[in-house]
């Protein structure tokens, strides 16, 4: 009989991988050593806003077991890990003639220490969707661009000066969640958006348009700093963190579906990544959305233009995709089209999770790292988010919670789905960084919903179990890494893909 031999994956020996958090995700310490709030504190306190009634007030406790977190990444075998910045713990009232908490600071200071003493490299998150809520009250916070860059980028100074040994930095995670789910759907903090019976005020048909504008400027002008004032000092690297799931048409015959599916990446992913690597937005949004979408200056396009070391990936799922004949609605964000679980025969794109949004289709990571190295010239990419919730876990025992298969099979075939990108297709990815750690408050789903490898047990002080998909990464890892020559930087056309060298084909689907 002959084997079915899965395509070629393999990884180079360099490669790095670990594990991804966020600040008001683990930290808890709310009000510890003079920490100011975010607009997460302040949204939670709203009821009905988050699914259990939480908050992240003490979440895994993290600003109090910090040695606790690296000796479970060290036990786990990381080589590196994604960790955020709360803004309001370094700077409480956020701007920039505000004072800097030297608390604050030091807290990450030792962190950076203590993580690279064990051998860990941190890639450093500037911004994870907590903004200082002074510069949310003071001046609307991203509505207001001009004031929203110049306190970011004096913040990203305050943590480049205070940080030389971080080498990877991310300015944002995932702008379109800040700018549809913050201002459009209004489910996410400030919660600002046209449904009144949800939210006091906002705009979903402008508002997303302005903050995602806002948060690019930021990004280049923070960029512009690195470079100029830091990089040479500390040789690192400095990139934005997009967020993006894969797309397949409704009805595989309809060209209108393929091109819809190349028009919902284009809203979700390219909305940000054009103007960082072309210096202006895709066509297709220009062209649906009119003067609602902000124009460049000369200048910003310019610094935006090239202004990504390298490409942060974040990447969950993918979706079936239905064309809209006729007008989009005003408060369309994904590009006139329907965002579907099923296709046209009634075929699931994945299985259900415990994330509304969320079916794992591992293919689709294969086919949109090459979408997207193909769009933007074979960058230098990292993996910063993959991960999973399990439909139901919080439900049963911890011994249950423990043996999570499901998660299992989401990282081995992601990961080798990944992997074959990497050999087959010539990506140029570096690293990736599982979601999550371990479980941790999801934001408007509270801590019903479990996203990490390691369990927290919330009623008996924050304790950390890693489940069995924390282990399934490492052998996964170890299946692939050094089976791939190292894909050396290319140079001239980069849009070429190098020959890269397999020197051993492995078997996965086997037996
Ligand atoms: C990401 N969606 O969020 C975030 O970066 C993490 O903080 C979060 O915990 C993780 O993914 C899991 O949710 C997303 O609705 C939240 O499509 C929502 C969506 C996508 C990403």
């Amino acid at each position: 009989m002959v084997k079915d031999l899965a395509p070629k994956a393999a990884l180079p020996a360099d490669f790095l991988w670990g594990f991804a958090t966020a600040a008001y995700q683990i930290e808890g310490g709310a009000t510890a050593d003079g920490r100011g709030p975010s607009i997460w504190d302040t949204f939670c306190k709203i009821p009905g806003k988050i699914a259990d009634g939480s908050s992240g007030d003490v979440a895994c406790d993290s600003y109090n077991r910090t040695a606790q977190d690296i000796a479970l990444l060290k036990q786990l075998g990381a080589k590196a890990y994604r960790f955020s910045v709360s803004w309001s713990r370094v700077i409480p009232k956020g701007g920039r003639n505000d004072p800097v908490n030297q608390a604050g600071l030091n807290y990450y200071k030792k962190f950076v220490d203590d993580l690279t003493d064990a051998g860990i490299v941190p890639f450093v998150t500037l911004f994870h969707w907590d903004l200082p809520d002074e510069l949310d009250k003071r001046y609307g916070g991203f509505l207001n661009k001009d004031e929203f860059v110049a306190d970011f980028t004096n913040y990203a100074k305050v943590m480049f000066e205070a940080l030389p040994k971080v080498k990877h930095w991310i300015t944002f995670n995932e702008p379109f969640c800040s700018a549809v789910l913050g201002y459009n759907v209004g489910i996410f903090a400030p919660g600002r958006s046209s449904h009144r019976e949800r939210n006091e005020a906002g705009d979903s048909s402008t508002e997303p348009w302005i903050v995602g504008h806002s948060i690019l400027v930021a990004h280049a002008n923070a960029v512009k700093v690195y470079r100029d004032d830091f990089k040479p000092r500390d040789k690192g690297e400095i990139g934005i963190t997009l967020n993006g799931d894969w797309t397949e048409p409704w009805d595989p015959e309809s060209e209108a579906d393929r091109i819809a599916c190349d028009r919902k990446i284009e809203f979700a992913i390219c909305w940000f990544a054009d103007p960082v690597y072309f210096g202006h937005y895709p066509e297709s949004m220009v062209k649906q959305l009119g003067d609602r979408l902000p124009t460049f200056t000369a200048a910003e396009s310019e610094l935006l233009k090239g202004s990504n070391d390298f490409y942060g990936m974040n990447h969950y799922c993918a979706n079936y995709i239905r064309n809209h004949d006729g007008p989009a609605d005003p408060n369309d964000t994904s590009g006139n089209l329907d965002v579907l679980f099923e296709d046209k025969f009634g075929n699931s794109i994945g299985p259900v999770t415990q994330s509304p949004w969320l079916r794992p289709h591992a293919p689709g990571f294969r086919k949109l790292m090459k979408w997207l190295s193909d769009r933007y010239g074979r960058p230098k990419m990292y993996v910063t988010e993959n991960g999973t919730s399990i439909a139901g876990e919080n439900d049963l025992s911890m011994e249950g919670i423990l043996e999570d298969d499901f998660r299992c099979e989401y990282f081995r075939s992601y990961i080798t789905s990944m992997a074959e990108a990497v050999a087959e297709d010539g990506c140029d990815c570096r690293g990736y960084m599982a979601w999550s750690l371990m479980d941790n408050f999801e934001w408007a789903e509270g801590y019903e919903t479990r996203f990490g490898v390691t369990y927290v047990d919330y009623n008996n002080g924050q304790k950390r179990y890693p489940k069995k998909s924390a282990w399934e990464i490492k052998k996964t890892f170890d299946q692939y890494i050094g089976k791939l020559e190292k894909v050396s930087e290319v140079k001239g056309d980069v849009k070429v893909n190098p020959q890269v060298e397999v020197k051993e084909l492995v078997e996965v689907n086997g037996a």
